[in-house]
């Protein structure tokens, strides 16, 4: 059982989350058209990750007796600029998302909803990892500049990922 303004919060976060999913999506397609097929497939799987973030959170508000409200997602840019300014925003965007999970946390404490307090704790985890992925990229796309060679190795290195379990 949580609260309303607890169930208020999370569907917030749920709207968030839907949110990032559109916005990697829309990253994705953009970066497809620069001629970056890594950049895009790196983009493509964060989007299928956003996607699991929602399916988390809309589960957990169920299990605990929730409503789920879904509400409009902003629409994303459509341009993101260079491929350091990519990685950027992206690094921004999480951090924007790190901060809302810990607002939520502090409301999981204030209301001693231990429940929510174990749950969210993934969900802090999970943006300590997606910070640092998105550091471990800035790295060498700032270290490359404009570089055309060093920024299709990038491309290629972001071609290989795979999709982590466990979300
Ligand atoms: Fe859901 O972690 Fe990124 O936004």
């Amino acid at each position: 059982m949580i609260s309303k303004k607890m169930e208020a919060a999370l569907n917030e976060q749920v709207n968030k989350e839907f949110y990032s999913a559109y916005m990697y999506l829309a990253m994705s397609a953009y970066c497809n058209s620069i001629g970056l097929p890594g950049f895009s497939h790196w983009m493509r799987l964060q989007y299928e990750e956003e996607n699991m973030h929602v399916t988390k959170m809309y589960d957990y508000i169920l299990s605990q007796g929730g409503q789920v409200h879904l509400k409009a997602i902003t629409e994303p840019p459509k341009e993101y600029g260079k491929p350091l300014d990519i990685f950027k925003k992206t690094l921004e965007h999480e951090q924007f998302v790190t901060a809302s999970i810990h607002r939520l946390m502090e409301l999981a404490i204030e209301e001693r909803d231990f429940a929510t307090q174990t749950f969210l704790q993934w969900y802090v985890t999970e943006q300590v990892e997606e910070e640092s992925n998105v550091n471990d990229i800035l790295a060498p796309l700032r270290m490359v500049g404009e570089d055309k060679g060093g920024l299709m190795m990038i491309d290629q290195k972001l071609e290989q990922r795979t999709l982590a379990t466990g979300a």
